[in-house]
């Protein structure tokens, strides 16, 4: 490019952004996509105060999320509620009836949020937090609620767990995007396989409650889960472990349980025994505490592809659970993305509609990866067949936001959800003012490589195939200095992008746990400059 041109190019950027800006004065984008959206016009400024109406009755969590973003005061008369509520008495006809539905009306005048639950409630919070995150703030009705049930997180991965701090900062980021549902599945954890049966020592007990605390300050359901399968003996000893270990975490505050058996084979990997010893933890562990709400399996069929490896039975011989209790599926094979034809299969023969665990964006079997291209491949009729949807993540919790942001967005609104959308709306949420490098960076840790799983992502480093594409051919016969400015170009923004990234990657948690693939992409870039010099 001459100067003249990227003048130019300059020049008209920055009139489009102007046009942009100009038409949506203010408007934000919200994610997840709500199902019901009217704009108006501007309705005030951003106050620094407000005042609450129905505090005293509204959920408390709803409540606290207000107060974190506003001081209370004299200021904007914010009122709050849930069905039922006198506060919110004159909109009830407007709140939607589905489970975590609320109606939220921002007007020069005033804010009304309601809920149709606590959850609902919090819910239309956060869509308010988002609304009123401008300096202009704009009129708006929104009615809302999610497609589909039990959207989250299962943190299933081999390798090293998720820090404490990794899974505070988790139930924060769920809270914001929606997500109700936190798995806990850790391969690693002693005390949910290894050492199943013995019971989590004092300091570890305490910081297990502070976790499920935080979670339930954020209304994501903080489910327990316990692999007892690589050794249980299928006795009364064995079974009575399980229902000790689960009523200590009863106690600590836990009230959504699991069991896996996932990654086991042999007589280990018997359906009978698993639902006799699954009937067995709900009759004398779930049913004497009215309060549990989940009570999930990871069987050890748990896709279509293995369905040769366990007794034919395996399936026929779980769906006689007691159909409270979730099956978890990952789809067609261990790593794949869910369309309506795996539930067709499945659901019919378990008896229930199944509880997806999604092998994505897990890493543990592609370890020098990182999953950072837009979320794809979900098929959207699909969550109207299941019970729950849940994403394994990778070891990486800060840079998995990525993927997990769009996977809220999908689950919340899948007939809404555009993933190129999602995918710069996360950009942008996750590095606010350095979106542009951090795409850039995204953009060439998109592929898996040679796997396993054989799930591939092709759409990696898009600009620099394109440049390969136009000049493989004609390079080979003579030396095309236009095709080496290219390339320079091309590999340079890569370098200058990674060069921001690394600067600010001290002082930001995301840059600093991936800053390994960061120096690596910048080597490409540097690399690719000098090549193209010589
Ligand atoms: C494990 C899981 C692992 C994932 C990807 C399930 C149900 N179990 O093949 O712990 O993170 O694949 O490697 C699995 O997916 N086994």
């Amino acid at each position: 490019m001459t100067h003249n041109t990227i003048l130019k190019a300059a020049l008209a950027l920055t009139l489009m952004a102007g046009v942009a800006t100009g038409a949506t004065a203010q408007q934000t984008s919200i994610s997840p996509t709500p199902q019901r959206i009217a704009w108006g016009q501007k309705a005030f400024d951003r106050p620094s105060a407000i005042d609450i109406k129905g505090i005293d009755k509204a959920d408390r969590d709803a409540v606290d999320a207000l107060l974190s973003q506003f001081a209370k005061g004299k200021g904007m008369k914010v009122t709050i509620g849930q069905r039922g509520d006198k506060a919110v008495r004159a909109v009830a006809d407007s709140i939607p009836g589905q489970p975590q539905g609320y109606f939220l009306r921002v007007r020069p005048d005033e804010v009304i949020i309601a809920g149709n639950d606590p959850t609902g409630t919090y819910y239309g919070v956060q869509t308010f937090l988002q609304v009123a995150s401008q300096p202009e703030v704009m009129s708006v009705d929104i009615s809302d609620w999610p497609s589909t049930p039990s959207r989250g997180v299962v943190e299933g991965f081999y390798g090293n767990a998720w820090s404490f701090d990794d899974r505070i900062d988790q139930f924060a980021f769920y809270g914001r995007n929606k997500l109700d549902t936190y798995i806990y599945g850790p391969k690693d954890d002693p005390y949910h396989r290894a050492k199943w049966r013995e019971l989590y020592p004092a300091e570890e007990a305490a910081r297990m409650k502070a976790l499920n605390d935080e979670a339930r300050r954020h209304k994501v359901r903080f489910v327990w889960g316990i692999h007892p399968a690589g050794d249980h003996q299928w006795n009364d000893a064995d079974n009575e472990a399980t229902v000790r270990k689960f009523e200590q975490m009863y106690d600590l505050g836990f009230r959504n349980f699991s069991i896996f058996f996932d990654d086991v084979f042999g007589k280990q990997a018997d359906g009978k025994l698993h639902a006799q010893y699954m009937d067995y933890v709900k009759r004398n562990f779930i049913d004497r505490h009215p309060d549990i709400e989940l009570f999930i399996m990871c069987p050890s069929l748990y896709n279509k592809a293995w369905k040769g490896s366990f007794q034919p039975s395996y399936l026929a011989d779980i769906s006689v659970m007691d159909p409270s209790i979730e099956v978890m599926w990952t789809g067609n094979s261990v790593v794949d993305m869910i369309d309506v034809a795996d539930m067709e299969w499945i659901n019919p023969q378990i008896g229930r509609k199944a509880f997806i665990w999604l092998n994505y964006p897990v890493t543990d079997y592609c370890i020098n990866h990182l999953l950072m291209g837009p979320f794809t491949g979900n098929e959207p009729e699909a969550t109207a067949m299941v019970s729950g949807f849940t994403a394994n993540p990778m070891e990486y919790a800060h840079a998995s936001k990525l993927s997990l942001f769009s996977n809220a967005d999908f689950l919340w609104n899948p007939s809404a959800y555009d993933p190129q959308q999602s995918w710069l709306l996360a950009t942008e949420r996750l590095q606010p003012g350095r979106e542009e490098a951090f795409r850039k960076f995204c953009l060439y840790n998109v592929d898996l490589g040679q796997n396993t799983h054989r799930l591939r992502r092709f759409n990696e480093s898009p600009e620099l195939k394109t440049l390969i594409d136009t000049y493989e051919q004609p390079m080979s016969r003579a030396y095309m200095p236009e095709a080496a400015e290219a390339f320079a170009a091309e590999f340079g923004s890569l370098r200058d992008a990674t060069a921001t990234l690394l600067e600010a990657s001290p002082a930001d948690s995301m840059l600093s746990e991936i800053r390994p693939w960061i120096e690596a992409a910048r080597m490409l870039g540097s690399r690719g400059v000098l090549a193209t010099e010589m």
